[in-house]
């Protein structure tokens, strides 16, 4: 079933190779072509964002809304909320991506009382329900939107206020609910306010235990539903509050730990937020890797001149190889995906904009894997690792390793040893080599 009411001028994108001159195929994503053990549908878990998509008018602190959207064109809140969900359903069909990802308030609206905003989610969740049935595509995760509502103002789960801790655990408990009536593989914690603005006024001991309870309740209720996704929690360094608590993977891994929650919550990780703690996206992702707690990602990207979440769609194939190289090197990314949370620019308000977007991410991303399988069974990176710290495996150092030496026994070793011998850190020559490997394809 392939619905032609909103983007009628568009056909399904189809792959066409690097030489097609129609950028509304793929020269890159191929979803059936193997890569390695999996197809490249397998690899990579497509997911098209809802919010940004389809809900987005295109504001910014200066302007009033750009987009142009059909399905908008619909006085009543609810059934304007219906044609975004038949606006979705038919852009990811034509698309050809099999997941995408839902806030409970982007989907429906909310109502005067947690009754009826509970009551407008479920219907609007009957429509995506049947529309799921009918084209096959899936749930990558749902979240609930924890941070637009003006009583979120102080925080959710960290809010000083504490009937706002009961309204957003109300709303959580109903998002966890959908997502699982939907088979959702993860839910998703992003802490959109929990965070500060200034010390003066904010208890953070405090505000840490209650988000630390209040994880530990969507976990126990995870179980006591039978959810069987994953559930994950997205750090982001800054905005929409000063200092967010989710300030980034290494931040985050620790607060887990201390609180006994690791177990329960693995990662989503974003680009944008990466570059906005200072850290290059693969930086975050190797972190999570080597931590057993990479979980899934927000594929975009940032602008590195502007200090502020840009989410772009992913359009630089280093980024992208390079993340794919951590993906592969961790097995692979499921039950997670490769979620779009990128939006069209403001001055980009045509429909058809919104498939010149995630063409381009999906292409970046099907290219990232290629040079990444390619520099992986070239095994040039690996080899150069493997030997740079390969004085390791030697004399007294291979105790360093097995941790039984001690500093009087390393003291020893190298007063009665020559200076050491470094080697070349090479890291031009590797560049160089990684570039190539991008020439290729
Ligand atoms: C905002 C976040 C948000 C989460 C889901 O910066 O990226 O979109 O992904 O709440
Ligand atoms: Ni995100
Ligand atoms: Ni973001």
């Amino acid at each position: 079933m392939t619905q032609d009411e909103y983007f009628p001028a568009v056909e399904t994108v189809s792959y066409e190779g690097p030489e097609s001159d129609d950028p509304l195929s793929y020269a890159y994503y191929d979803p059936e072509r193997r890569v390695g053990e999996k197809t490249m549908a397998e690899h990579l878990r497509f997911s098209v964002a809802f919010w940004h998509t389809f809900v987005e008018e295109g504001t910014d602190p200066f302007g009033a809304g750009t987009m142009q959207r059909p399905w908008d064109d619909v006085e009543d809140p609810m059934e304007r909320a219906e044609a975004r969900v038949d606006a979705a359903f038919e852009f990811i069909e034509k698309l050809g991506v099999p997941y995408f990802c839902f806030h409970d308030r982007d989907v429906a609206p909310s109502g005067e009382t947690i009754a009826e905003s509970n009551a407008n989610l479920d219907r609007i969740v009957d429509r995506i329900e049947d529309r799921m049935d009918e084209t096959g595509i899936e749930l990558l995760w749902g979240t609930p939107q924890l941070f637009y509502e003006p009583k979120y103002a102080h925080g959710a789960a960290t809010s000083p206020n504490a009937d706002v801790y009961a309204h957003a655990a109300a709303q959580t408990k109903q998002a966890l609910d959908v997502t699982t009536r939907l088979d959702g593989e993860n839910f998703v914690i992003w802490g959109g306010r929990e965070g500060y603005t200034t010390l003066l006024n904010t208890d953070m001991d405090r505000e840490f235990e209650n988000l630390a309870r209040f994880l530990r309740m969507v976990a126990d209720y995870a179980d006591d539903i039978g959810f069987d996704g994953q559930l994950l929690i997205e750090p982001k360094p800054k905005e929409p509050t000063k200092h967010q608590y989710d300030f980034d993977a290494a931040t985050v891994l620790s607060f887990l730990r201390k609180y006994g929650l690791e177990e329960d919550f693995n990662l989503n990780l974003e680009g944008n937020h990466a570059t906005l703690a200072g850290h290059t996206f693969q930086h975050e992702l190797r972190y999570a890797r080597i931590n057993d707690a990479l979980g899934s990602i927000d594929a975009n990207q940032g602008d590195k001149l502007l200090g502020w979440d840009t989410d772009q769609f992913p359009t630089d194939t280093k980024t992208t190889t390079l993340a794919m190289l951590e993906i592969l090197e961790a097995g692979g990314i499921a039950p997670g995906g490769l979620n779009f949370d990128a939006k069209v620019r403001r001055e980009s308000f045509e429909p058809v904009d919104l498939f010149y977007g995630h063409v381009s991410g999906i292409d970046t991303f099907a290219k990232g894997l290629l040079v990444a399988q390619d520099l992986r069974e070239s095994g040039v990176l690996e080899e150069f690792v493997e030997s740079r710290y390969s004085g390791y495996e030697e004399s007294i150092h291979a105790d360093v390793a097995a941790g039984q030496t001690d500093l009087v026994a390393l003291a020893e070793y190298a007063e009665n040893n020559g200076p050491p011998e470094l080697d070349s850190g090479r890291q031009e020559r590797l560049e160089l080599i990684l570039n190539r490997h991008i020439a290729k394809f």
